[in-house]
C-alpha cells in the first residue's frame, strides 16, 4: 500500500514523464520540418520511451493500491532556434527529471517504502544514460560550431542512435 505522500509524488513524476514525451514529440516534429530526419527519428523514438516511462509509473501506482492519474499537459514550444537549442533543452530537461527521481527516492527512504524505492532504481539507471547521451550531443554540436556540413554528419549520427533504439529488444524494465 502506498502512502498518500508517495502516491502524490509518483503522480507528479507521471506528469513530468508525460510532459517529456510531448516535449520530445514537438522537437521531433520541428526537426522533421527542417529536413533533419535523423534528429527527428531519434526524438520520435525518445518521445515513445518517455510515454512508456509514464505508463510504467501509472501501472505501478495502480498495482500498489493507488490511482495513477493521467495529467493535463501544457503545450510544449513548437519552434526552436537551432538544433543546439533542442539538445540544450533536452539536457536541461533530463537534469530536471533526474533531480525529481532523486527526490522521490529520498522520500521513499523517509517513508520506509522499500518496494517503491526498489522500483525506482530502474529510473535512476535510465537517467544516467539519458543525461550522458544529451550531454554528448550538446558537446558535439558545440564542437561543430554551427558548420552546415558537420550538421549533416550529426544528423546521420542521430539516425544511427534512433535505429539502434528501434531494433533493440523491449527496453529493460518494460517487459
Ligand atoms: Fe523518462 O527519462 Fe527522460 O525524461
Amino acid at each position: 500500500m502506498l502512502s498518500k505522500k508517495v502516491e502524490a509524488a509518483l503522480n507528479k513524476q507521471i506528469e513530468l514523464e508525460a510532459a517529456s514525451s510531448n516535449y520530445y514529440l514537438s522537437m521531433a516534429s520541428w526537426a522533421e520540418t527542417q529536413g533533419l530526419n535523423g534528429v527527428a527519428n531519434f526524438l520520435y523514438g525518445h518521445s515513445d520511451e518517455e510515454r512508456m516511462h509514464s505508463m510504467k509509473l501509472i501501472r505501478f501506482v495502480n498495482e500498489r493500491g493507488g490511482h495513477g492519474l493521467v495529467p493535463a499537459l501544457k503545450a510544449p514550444p513548437a519552434k526552436y532556434k537551432s538544433v543546439n537549442e533542442v539538445f540544450e533543452t533536452v539536457l536541461h530537461h533530463e537534469e530536471k527529471v533526474s533531480q525529481s527521481i532523486n527526490e522521490l527516492v529520498d522520500l521513499c527512504l523517509k517513508e520506509k517504502d522499500y518496494s517503491t524505492h526498489n522500483f525506482l532504481q530502474w529510473y535512476v539507471t535510465e537517467q544516467i544514460e539519458e543525461e550522458a547521451l544529451a550531454r554528448t550531443s550538446v558537446d558535439k554540436l558545440k564542437f561543430m560550431g554551427g558548420e552546415k556540413a558537420a550538421l549533416y554528419f550529426f544528423d546521420r549520427d542521430m539516425a544511427a542512435h534512433a535505429t539502434a533504439a528501434a531494433t533493440s529488444s523491449t527496453p529493460k524494465g518494460m517487459e
